[in-house]
């Protein structure tokens, strides 16, 4: 059986009771209100794969979920001023001889808790003393014995933004690819996923005022080496928008401007500084091109395709890029950026943009996004002190496309090479002098695809380095110990290999 303890992102507060262990027996369901069906379907599908009985969902089973008012009790310590707002995702898990509960004062942190009781479910293992217990594949022994640790978790994340990015301009992945990696991240907490959907090689997601975008950028050979056709319909789009709300899952759609719009020039010539058509990219460099900050046509196009993204965007935030925009002159960058952030608030988002937007006067919900490890950091120093809220993506910490070790023949260096340990080891709030805890949103770890031609490249890159940044983002600080978490990961990863999830095995 596991230990209520051996759970991903670690829970703010674990007490054992080694005495109160529950034993789920052929008759076991799942109750919950009616509002809460998705949920209980969920927890049910996980109990039934895990058990191999029809678990049914019944007025009055053993394991219940319930949706209860704010309670204090659920904001469990992390350093922060306990007297704040109750924190969205927060949960309570009581496990005991007679059943399971769970309470949480929103359908965020009956989620997260259900995740947590999955991880309790037992683990994987070929062969336990004869008998095998298998509750990710789906395969049970008929005399297993099915059981969960006894005892509380009083469990709250320490920030409300626990995200990772995916880039699909550079290599792009079918709509059932991304729906699985949905699946997989969503089982460690993390709550929204960044989609890099433009850049100079490609540009995926279908602007329909702006057809060429997608109808020549979009085509085949337009990833790096000439990798591809593939874009997302804004009908596709609108699936794993909603797929990925039935994880709780925000996504955070990027259109990269001025700069990295060599894709948005290739279909439409007007949109470059000398009107001369530029050829397909397939190489990594970066920096080149820019939109004309001069020009109204360029206004035109944003303008559109800011509103077209916006409209189908249910999530808060519209990421605008704003990064090595080394083509751009600075005068241009403040013109262009000083007219198009507005746009977004105009379309009822809030910006996002990486930390080279600090150098224009921002709008006050503006949020920059931290990456570049030699970056002075007046500007994101400045923000902060301003009251803008930070994402915080050191290169050397949180990119999952940085190789594990040199020999790693997957990904890029130039920001070192970033183990689990190394993922793991560093706290968001000492990283840069003036922007503490109370300046961060959150943590979030991007993975550009320029070497990851498939899903499982992808996977191979995220995992485990992203349950060591779902640990970061989630767990207080206090509670956070690596010697803890390489254990708890060593007992998580079968969990991986019977998922069928392509992770790093030599991840030591
Ligand atoms: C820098 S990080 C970039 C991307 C590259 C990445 C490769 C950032 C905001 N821009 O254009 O893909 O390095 O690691």
């Amino acid at each position: 059986m596991r230990q209520l303890v051996d759970v991903i992102p670690l829970p703010a507060s674990v007490r054992p009771d080694p005495a109160a262990n529950f034993t789920l027996t052929t008759g076991v369901s799942v109750s919950a209100a009616p509002e809460l069906a998705d949920l209980a379907v969920h927890l049910a599908e996980l109990l039934r794969r895990a058990t191999g009985f029809p678990v049914p969902l019944r007025t009055n089973g053993p394991i219940r979920i319930l949706l209860e008012g704010s309670d204090k009790n659920f904001v469990a310590g992390s350093g922060r001023n306990p007297d704040q707002e109750r924190r969205t995702g927060a949960y309570r898990l009581d496990i005991s001889t007679d059943g399971v509960t769970l309470r949480a004062a929103d359908q965020e942190g009956l989620f997260a808790g259900i995740q947590t009781i999955r991880q309790l479910l037992p683990e994987p293992m070929a062969n336990k003393g004869g008998i095998t217990e298998i509750s990710e594949s789906g395969e049970q022994h008929p005399a297993a014995t099915h059981a969960l640790p006894g005892g509380r978790i009083d469990d709250a994340p320490r920030f409300p933004y626990r995200g990772t990015m995916l880039d699909l301009a550079r290599h792009f992945y079918p709509l059932p690819d991304l729906k699985r990696y949905i699946d997989t991240i969503a089982q460690l907490k993390i709550n929204h996923l960044h989609l890099h959907l433009t850049d100079d090689q490609g540009w995926r997601l279908e602007i329909p005022s702006w057809p060429k975008l997608t109808e020549v950028s979009g085509g085949a050979g337009t990833g790096v080496d000439g990798a591809g056709p593939g874009f997302l319909s804004t009908a596709d789009y609108t699936d794993l928008v909603a797929y990925a709300k039935g994880r709780f899952v925000t996504i955070v759609p990027e259109i990269d401007m001025p700069g990295h719009v060599n894709a948005a020039q290739r279909a439409y010539t007007d949109l470059t500084t000398d009107q001369k058509p530029v050829p397909q990219r397939t190489d990594k460099t970066v920096g080149y091109s820019s939109l004309a900050a001069n020009q109204e046509n360029t206004y035109e196009f944003v303008e559109d395709v800011i509103r077209e993204v916006a409209a189908i965007t249910p999530g808060p935030y519209l990421h605008i890029g704003g990064d090595e925009a080394f083509s751009t002159p600075p005068d241009d960058y403040q013109t262009f950026m000083s007219r198009v952030l507005p746009l977004i608030g105009k379309y009822g988002k809030r910006a996002i943009g990486w930390h080279e937007m600090t150098a224009v006067e921002l709008p006050a919900d503006a949020i920059p996004q931290y990456w570049r490890i030699e970056a002075t950091h007046d500007g994101i120093k400045r923000a902060a002190a301003a009251g803008h809220q930070v994402i915080m993506s050191p290169a050397d910490h949180t990119y999952l496309d940085m190789k594990y070790v040199e020999e790693t023949t997957l990904g890029l260096d130039w920001a070192g090479f970033l183990d689990v340990r190394r993922a793991y080891d560093w706290d968001p709030a000492d990283r840069l002098p003036g922007v503490g805890e109370e300046s961060l949103l959150g943590v979030e770890a991007p993975l550009w695809s320029e070497t990851l031609r498939s899903l499982a490249d992808v996977e191979f890159m995220a995992f485990p380095r992203l349950a060591a940044i779902a640990e970061v983002a989630w767990t207080p600080r206090a509670g956070r110990d690596w010697e803890s978490f390489r254990a708890r990961l060593t007992s998580f990863a079968p969990r991986w290999t019977a998922q069928g999830v392509n992770f790093n095995i030599n991840w030591e």
